[in-house]
């Protein structure tokens, strides 16, 4: 059966249909997003409540002259689909096929390669600010558009870009896009603000009335102007909704149904003339014309892949990678949250924090048992670590549970307000490593960098859940910064040498031999017990295989006789090469004055790992139990590995 949007093949081909049209071609680009996204997984509710919003957005401006800018840009996929990517959206977050962001060598209707939130309002300004040095300029000339959630416009960088905007008086335009959820429900006093201002008339229905209003003020007062002006600004404030928004100098508009393609092309018309900052509020719904999604948005945030049998979502299971320890299906997440819970119990010290991810982190068991010793601060990661340095001065022991590349923006905050003052706060990071289909902008690849610079901290990484749960009670009694990172997978079934304390500074030996040797860090470690056996079993060949559990302080004895006592040594983490486990291990040598020239890197590549599966990622980087094993046969016939040639 033919389509409206068969025939769609760019932007231009959506201004020929009339708005009536348009309503019906949202439909079938949801259908189109669910169809494609059961398949492929990925950022379902966000996408299914913007439809509207983008179909209206490239029927009022024309963003091959005007400028679009996504924040997060999780929300991109009609984007996509109407932008000349329909008949490969089918490959979405596939090796090789579209990303789940907007990337700029997709397309040139995709202007940044993003994925953390915030971002967009300050990108959107810098574009503004450089068009208005450029020759465009005047009533025809381009727009641009920041979309932003309510989730994001209160993470901070959107408001230092507002406070910029505002008084830079640049011509741009954010569109406020408020579902009322995060992943979650948003938090927050804004989020407050926001409901109230929801339930407000339409400020663009109001204007008439307002002038209407204020022209009929007593003649008594005319001449006091100044007064009168006052007054005036205080009613205009108290009766517009998005008073705030008009405080920092924007133009707001709104709450319009973001839902209606007719409502939204009439108010994108009648503002797109408007010179200044603007900001259209337009309320959508999460999730919207898929039952499962819209009853809960959180669920389908970010999906794997499913299918309906009788009205029910069923998940389906991703292919598992041959020759892999058996796996608890329990996630890492889940037995930092369980076993926080339980050191609660006895602790009353224990608090803590997730930046608007209490799910995706393993912190909802915790945060139901515990609500007044919970914190989510929002999308606020840097605030997240300057409270958890106020909570620890006033005596609690706090931990952040957070995503190692959302962690990032936090940097001088660790420094400055944890570091500097020595406090004794846990950092649980989530998504160490390679992060499979969501690709570089989620990849954590630097946070053992980050947290090695910094004086004081500890810098750890478990192999299994019992290692993690131990290394939990080890950093709490610790009473110094400390940081644990760990992988998005399954946790492996726990081996023979698994349980006990953990001792700071101290590594495991899992398994001794003669021929060569595997130093590893966190995740690496199940690889590297992986590539001994197929060695072993394979090439009759005994390898040694070392859990180092720390990056800082390093296990200088067992490191240094490793070193000396085998002819291959592969130092294995998912870590940038820059400052990581192995960089501290080479460090370590160079100090001492031992040669290294046997020693050889397992590690990411200095250059961005696109999106696949993170079976895929490990396996093409040598970086799983047979790509492990083949660099240590080619360290012993004396060829270099594949990932030092590189
Ligand atoms: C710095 C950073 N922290 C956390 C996240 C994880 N994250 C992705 S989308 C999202 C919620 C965004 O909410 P909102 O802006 O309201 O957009 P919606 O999904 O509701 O459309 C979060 C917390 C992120 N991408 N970047």
């Amino acid at each position: 059966m033919s389509s409206l949007l068969d025939s769609i093949n760019s932007p231009q081909d959506l201004r020929r249909l009339t708005v009536p049209q348009l309503e019906s071609l949202a439909d079938e680009v949801r259908r189109l997003i669910v169809e494609v996204v059961s398949n492929t997984g990925g950022h379902l509710s966000s996408n299914l409540g913007v439809v509207e919003l983008t179909i209206a957005l490239h029927y009022c401006f024309d963003f091959l002259k005007d400028r679009l800018v996504w924040d997060v840009s999780h929300q991109c996929y009609a984007h996509k689909i109407l932008t000349g990517r329909r008949e490969a959206f089918h490959t979405l977050r596939q090796a090789g096929g579209l990303s789940g962001f907007t990337n700029t060598g997709e397309s040139p209707y995709d202007l940044f390669n993003f994925g953390h939130t915030g971002t967009s309002v300050s990108a959107a300004l810098g574009l503004a600010c450089a068009l208005r040095r450029g020759s465009a300029k005047g009533e025809d000339g381009p727009r641009v558009v920041a979309v932003i959630g309510d989730g994001a416009i209160a993470s901070g960088m959107p408001f230092e870009a507002m406070n910029h905007a505002g008084e830079a008086g640049a011509d741009l335009m954010v569109v406020l896009n408020d579902n009322k959820m995060s992943i979650s429900r948003s938090v927050g006093a804004l989020a407050r603000y926001l409901d109230k201002v929801r339930s407000s008339r339409p400020y663009l229905g109001m204007k008439h009335e307002l002038r209407e209003l204020l022209g009929k003020w007593p003649p008594a007062l005319e001449g006091v102007e100044d007064i009168v002006h006052r007054v005036r600004e205080g009613i205009q404030s108290a009766l517009t909704p998005g008073g705030l928004f008009a405080e920092l100098g924007f133009h707001y508009f709104g709450p319009i149904d973001g839902n209606s393609v007719e409502e939204l092309v009439s108010s994108l018309r009648h503002l797109r003339p408007i010179r200044g900052p603007v900001l259209l509020h337009v309320l959508t719904e999460k999730g919207r014309g898929f039952t499962p999604a819209s009853a809960d948005p959180v669920r389908f945030h970010s999906s794997g892949r499913f299918e309906m049998r009788d009205g029910m979502v069923i998940v389906r299971e991703a292919p598992k990678a041959s020759g892999q320890p058996a796996e608890s299906a329990r996630t890492y997440g889940e037995i930092v949250g369980e076993t926080l819970a339980e050191l609660a119990s006895t602790d009353s010290r224990i608090v803590a924090i997730t930046a608007a991810m209490p799910q995706g982190t393993g912190l909802s068991a915790f945060a139901d048992r515990f609500p007044d010793r919970f914190y989510d601060v929002g999308i606020c990661e840097q605030h997240g670590v300057g409270l958890a340095g106020g909570l620890s001065a006033g005596g609690l022991r706090p931990v952040l549970c957070v995503y190692s590349t959302f962690l990032q923006r936090a940097f001088d905050q660790l420094f400055h307000d944890i570091a500097l003052q020595a406090a004794p706060v846990l950092f649980c990071i989530d998504r160490a490593g390679l992060v499979g289909n969501d690709g570089p902008t989620h990849h954590g690849c630097h946070d053992v960098a980050l947290f090695r610079s910094l004086p004081g901290f500890v810098v750890m990484a478990p192999r299994d859940g019992e290692e993690l749960a131990a290394m939990i009670r080890a950093a709490l009694k610790a009473g110094r910064p400390c940081a644990i990172r760990y992988p998005k997978e399954d946790v492996p079934s726990p081996d023979a040498a698994s349980g006990g304390e953990v001792a700071i500074g101290k590594a495991q030996v899992l398994r001794t031999g003669s021929e060569a040797a595997i130093v590893a860090y966190g995740s690496s470690v199940r690889r590297a017990m992986e590539a001994a056996r197929l060695l072993d079993e394979g090439d009759g060949l005994s390898i040694t295989v070392v859990d180092a559990r720390f990056a800082k302080p390093l296990d200088e004895e067992a490191i240094l006789s490793v070193v000396a006592g085998h002819r291959a040594v592969v130092l294995a983490e998912e870590h940038a090469p820059a400052g990581g486990f192995a960089s501290a291990v080479l460090e370590l040598l160079a100090e001492r004055g031992v040669g290294a020239a046997h020693v050889s890197r397992a590690g990411l590549p200095d250059r961005f790992v696109n999106h696949a599966s993170r079976d895929e990622q490990l396996a093409s980087l040598q970086l799983d139990g047979p790509g492990l094993a083949e660099r240590i046969r080619l360290m012993l016939r004396g060829t270099p590995g594949r990932a030092d040639r590189r």
